[in-house]
């Protein structure tokens, strides 16, 4: 990857500062590590890792080369309760830079996917540093498909997995893709910082396509079916339970039924 070229057109402060590795074990845990050395917007990005994580301990699949794997720094003054928005600012962020990179019909599923064609192209891992209940830093993770040959992806994963490359038939710069996340995080990002709420979840909405769908929400042991509703100011699902009774949902794994 090209880093000074990123660094040389990203507007705003995400990415002024980077530290490129060609592997790492994940982004997320460099970033973690770099975070008392780093101001707000510093990004770690690597070609390629050993131990990608996604959530709940699972692993994301990181090929070298050809895939974006990117870690970046905030600082977020927002509460705790308001961290799932952290997550859905990201997907905004990254869900717009795609469309207008790529052309493609990239769709959010709440609360990290990146999708297309009903397949994962991207995911985004959010880890928080607190102290005292008080969120000091987020490493917000992105993982973006772009070049690689996802029908290679080892176990089940090739038949739910997607990437530019697929979707399109060319092979796209990762670079223009990466400025342009970085862009987007920047604006969204700041619309988080103000609490102009109503903006964020309105362009969510926009680019969502698990709203109105029925869907499967899976947290630990438990389970819940109904109709994505809508998410509330936190950015918790609101699901529509057949009682007619509205649950909040502030983290799952979501399946769209139909
Ligand atoms: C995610 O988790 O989707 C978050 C992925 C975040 C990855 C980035 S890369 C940079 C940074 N550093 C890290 O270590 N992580 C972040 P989750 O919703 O839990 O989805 C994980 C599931 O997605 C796996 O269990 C697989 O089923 C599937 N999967 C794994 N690798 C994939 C890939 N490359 N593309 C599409 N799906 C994948």
């Amino acid at each position: 990857m090209n880093v000074a070229d990123i660094k040389a057109k990203v507007k705003g402060i995400f990415g002024k500062e980077i530290f490129f590795y060609e592997t790492v074990g994940s982004t997320n845990t460099v970033a973690a590590d770099l975070f008392e050395k780093t101001s707000e917007g510093a990004v770690v990005l690597a070609e390629g890792q050993k131990m990608g994580r996604g959530r709940l301990g699972r692993t994301w699949i990181s090929p070298a080369g050809v895939n974006i794997h990117m870690s970046v720094i905030l600082r977020p003054k927002i509460e705790f309760k308001d961290a799932t928005l952290i997550t859905i600012m990201a997907a905004v962020a990254c869900a717009s830079a795609l469309r207008k990179t790529t052309g493609l019909d990239v769709s959010i599923k709440w609360p990290n996917d990146l999708i297309v064609s009903g397949k994962k192209l991207g995911g985004i891992l959010t880890d928080l540093k607190t102290e005292k209940g008080t969120i000091i830093a987020a490493i917000v993770g992105i993982g973006i498909n772009v070049n690689s040959d996802t029908d290679a992806f080892p176990g089940e994963v090739y038949k739910i997995a997607t990437s530019v490359k697929k979707e399109t038939g060319n092979l796209f710069s990762r670079e223009e893709i990466a400025i342009a996340v970085l862009g987007e995080m920047n604006k969204w990002y700041t619309v988080l910082q103000r609490e102009d709420n109503n903006m964020l979840l309105s362009e969510w909405k926009r680019l969502t396509s698990t709203l109105g769908r029925q869907v499967v929400v899976i947290l630990g042991e438990e389970t819940w079916s109904g109709i994505a509703d809508s998410i509330d100011g936190e950015g918790r699902l609101l699901l529509k339970l057949p009682s007619g009774e509205i649950k909040r949902i502030s983290s799952g794994d979501l399946t769209v039924l139909r």
